[in-house]
């Protein structure tokens, strides 16, 4: 960690304007007045736009990825209804950044409250207030995925056990370390507009932003920076975002905004945010015969890029790992009055987990059987692989069993002796994860308006070095480390050799997903190795034209030293000869040697990769915590992952992006949760509300273990690590707590497990 990361607000630009953004302070309300006169005739101020002008300056977001039935109803930049507290409304661009605020606390906002519908239940209530103007209620359209109603229903008649529940899964914030921003630059001369942003997917932000301003694209060019972390909060076009960039075109000028940490929590987009009715039927002897659930998906104010498309991942992956005759879910989307909720890190698969998890758990509880005794005779065995669930997903590689064995003999330890007030458990829990989302064909079958195929682009210098350009984009994930690596040992070059460029949509392969969906490494990497092998070759060709030699009699040295110029790396031909690499790329570029490839003197390639299905990852997590009867607080004592990501290109990034998503996704488990009032306000508007977990929330010996079934799919043999982690701790803390104080087990159904609704828990079954 060195400081020099160029993040939004270190971004220099000539002559730059500050924008603020002007908020709705209520969830509900028509504007009926923008009065902005006070702040334009301020010398400081240099341009406000309230929702006529930005009526007469922007188009609609467009969505994608609508559920059938869900009416047409696209985010507007215009807004002259709130649907949210927080929304933004207008913008006030000043000389300085606390010009720019105190000139929009200026503006005057004439609001005329409607009722609020906060809450999933409020929203489907019989007399709740349209949020949607002309759709019938606010129910979005539906989607059931899975086996037909028949086969469910059989199964459920076999059952010797049925498990039913609800869940509730919470809003919760992404909270990430940068929160967004813009710095948006209009050039009159070439009309050019120039947009760094903090965004996760720079090509998809060009396309929304072409359609929402009304430019060619070729006249906008998106450049994400480094980015301090998104986990999905930064996948699709914002509002404000769109705003700084109306402005900066109507000033002929650059324009900065940075979000504050309090416009993170109401104005960026929320995750998760279900409510969930499930069900496992179990038959002879604890085999599973069928999962089936309803998925209410509380999609906020607007449905955002993905809308309900981590509610349907969750319909998608709720079989899991296991075995069964039947499964099915279907998911309702529903508008509230709150902030949209869109991706987060999992997207829907760390529901799906839960949910699972939970009614294996209490199936074991209820059967008198150990609960990974019970998942083991469940599990699909890897010679039964590939798979094909009743979802349509088909399972390529792994074994299951083998990581849950390895977990629960990892958390196999002697129990301490615990005071009388502390209670103690421990349980171990599976999932599998869809990763390297692609391929474009299966996209288009699930109606996403996006490809999935990635493009590298990769070129031997003059001097011998490499660069590479990617369209999938950092977000502190390390992945030009990763990427770099996968170049240099495909070409044969040493690792510093090599520049990753990424994030550039003038100069990075057309990339829509970007980095989303545990896909960068995967299908960036490999595109990025297919294009080094062919690099590789043709470098090997040159080198054994210029020794007088065929090419399979050429051996090639790879450099050890971080010096491009040093001659450790080349090319020996037989009889001792040998050139360097170096000079073969030299000689390259000039076209010397005998070339029959004269069509091709570059050495570039440009390599584009749809693979031929989805490649899936697996893991098992264990955790034993222990709970204070008096306090209700959980504490987790231990932690064990095992996962399988297939071939790891970096294990110590590997084992980084695992544990800091563990770390995340104890937080659900134990303390976030995005609260609002019974108006829809928030409340959770800090950190002093609304708590991520602190070093002290994990444990510090975390261990992380990894087995590795190749992806078949993926050059390489890479799958997708980059949610895996978070998928799997709420499921296993949950259950561990279940395990500790099995007489509340039954009404561990909602998250997160706060002292309060654990010894609320307790309270009312006695305990304490
Ligand atoms: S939740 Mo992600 O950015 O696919």
């Amino acid at each position: 960690m060195r400081g020099h990361g160029r993040f939004l607000a270190d971004l220099r630009a000539a002559g730059v304007l500050y924008a603020t953004l002007v908020r709705s302070p209520l969830a509900h309300a028509r504007v009926v007045g923008f009065d902005a006169s006070a702040a334009r005739s301020d010398p400081r101020c240099a341009l406000v736009l309230g929702p006529d002008d930005l009526a007469e300056r922007t188009a609609p977001i467009p969505t994608a990825w609508r559920l059938p039935g869900q009416p047409e109803d696209r985010i507007p930049i215009a807004a002259h209804t709130a649907r949210y507290a927080g929304q933004p409304l207008g913008i006030v661009v000043a000389d300085t950044p606390t010009a720019a605020e105190d000139l929009a606390e200026a503006v005057r906002l004439d609001l005329d409250p409607l009722p609020p519908a906060a809450t999933l239940a409020d929203a489907l209530a019989e007399h709740a207030p349209p949020i949607v103007p002309g759709a019938a209620g606010n129910e979005a359209g539906s989607i059931r995925f899975g086996s037909p109603e028949e086969d469910v229903a059989a199964a459920f008649a076999r059952a010797e056990l049925v498990v039913e529940r609800e869940f509730t899964l919470p809003r919760v914030n992404h909270s990430p370390l940068e929160p967004r921003g813009v710095l948006a630059e209009y050039d009159p001369g070439t009309g050019l507009l120039t947009v760094h942003a903090g965004s996760q997917s720079p090509h998809s932000m060009r396309q929304d932003l072409c359609a929402v301003l009304g430019m060619r694209a070729d006249r906008v060019r998106v450049i994400a920076p480094d980015i301090g972390g998104s986990f999905g909060s930064k996948v699709s076009l914002y509002p404000d975002e769109a705003m700084v960039c109306a402005a900066a075109v109507a000033l002929g000028a650059a324009v900065r905004w940075v979000e504050s940490r309090a416009e993170n929590f109401n104005g960026a987009y929320q995750g998760r945010g279900q409510r969930t009715t499930a069900r496992l039927a179990v038959g002879h002897e604890g085999r599973f015969l069928a999962f089936d659930a309803h998925i209410l998906a509380d999609l906020g104010a607007y449905a955002t890029q993905a809308g309900s498309g981590p509610h349907q991942v969750t319909a998608l992956t709720l079989q899991g790992p296991y075995h069964v005759d039947a499964a099915a879910a279907t998911v309702t989307g529903v508008y509230t009055t709150r902030v949209p909720t869109g991706a987060y890190r999992g997207y829907g698969m760390q529901e799906a987990a839960f949910i699972r998890e939970r009614l294996i758990e209490e199936a074991a509880r209820e059967l008198d059987v150990p609960a990974v005794e019970l998942r083991l005779r469940n599990l699909i065995r890897p010679e039964e692989l590939p798979h094909t669930t009743y979802t349509g997903l088909t399972y390529d590689s792994g074994d299951y069993g083998a990581a849950l064995r390895r977990a629960a003999a990892l958390a196999e330890r002697p129990p301490p002796s615990d005071p009388p007030w502390v209670r103690r458990g421990t349980a171990v829990v599976a999932a599998v994860e869809i990763t390297a989302f692609a391929p474009s064909a299966l996209l288009e079958t699930y109606g996403i308006a996006w490809s999935g195929w990635e493009g590298a682009r990769l070129r031997i210098n003059h001097d011998g070095t490499v660069t590479a350009y990617s369209g999938v984009i950092a977000v502190g994930q390390g992945i030009e480390t990763s990427l770099a690596q996968i170049a240099a040992e495909g070409l044969g070059v040493p690792l510093d050799w090599v520049r990753v460029e990424l994030g550039d949509t003038d100069t990075a392969p057309h990339s829509d997903l970007s980095a989303q969906a545990s896909r960068a490494l995967t299908l960036a990497g490999g595109a990025l190795l297919i294009a080094a092998r062919r690099l590789a070759d043709r470098m090997r060709t040159l080198a054994a034209g210029f020794l007088g030699t065929d090419p399979d009699r050429v051996t090639q040295q790879i450099g050890s030293r971080a010096d491009p110029s040093s001659p450790d790396a080349a090319f020996h031909g037989t009889d001792g000869a040998r050139i360097t690499w170096r000079e073969v790329a030299h000689r390259g570029y000039r076209g010397w040697g005998n070339r029959k490839d004269t069509d091709r003197i570059r050495l570039e390639e440009a390599v584009d990769f749809d693979p031929p299905r989805l490649t899936f990852a697996h893991g098992a997590h264990a955790a034993e915590v222990t709970v204070d009867v008096g306090t209700g607080r959980v504490t987790v004592t231990g932690y064990w992952a095992v996962h399988d990501s297939g071939v790891l290109v970096n294990p110590l990034i590997a084992h980084g992006q695992i544990a800091g998503g563990i770390a995340q996704g104890l937080g659900q488990a134990l303390s976030e949760e995005a609260r609002a009032d019974a108006e829809g306000v928030p409340v959770t508007r800090s950190f002093r509300e609304y708590t991520v977990p602190a070093a002290q929330d994990v444990p510090e010996d975390l261990v992380i273990e990894h087995t590795c079934t190749p992806s078949t799919a993926i050059p390489g043999g890479f799958k997708g690590l980059g949610e895996g982690g978070t998928l799997l701790p709420p499921a296993a803390v949950t259950c561990a707590v279940a395990a500790a104080v099995p007489e509340i087990a039954h009404t561990l159904t909602s998250l997160p497990l706060t002292p309060s609704r654990v010894r609320a828990a307790l309270r009312a079954a006695g305990i304490t």
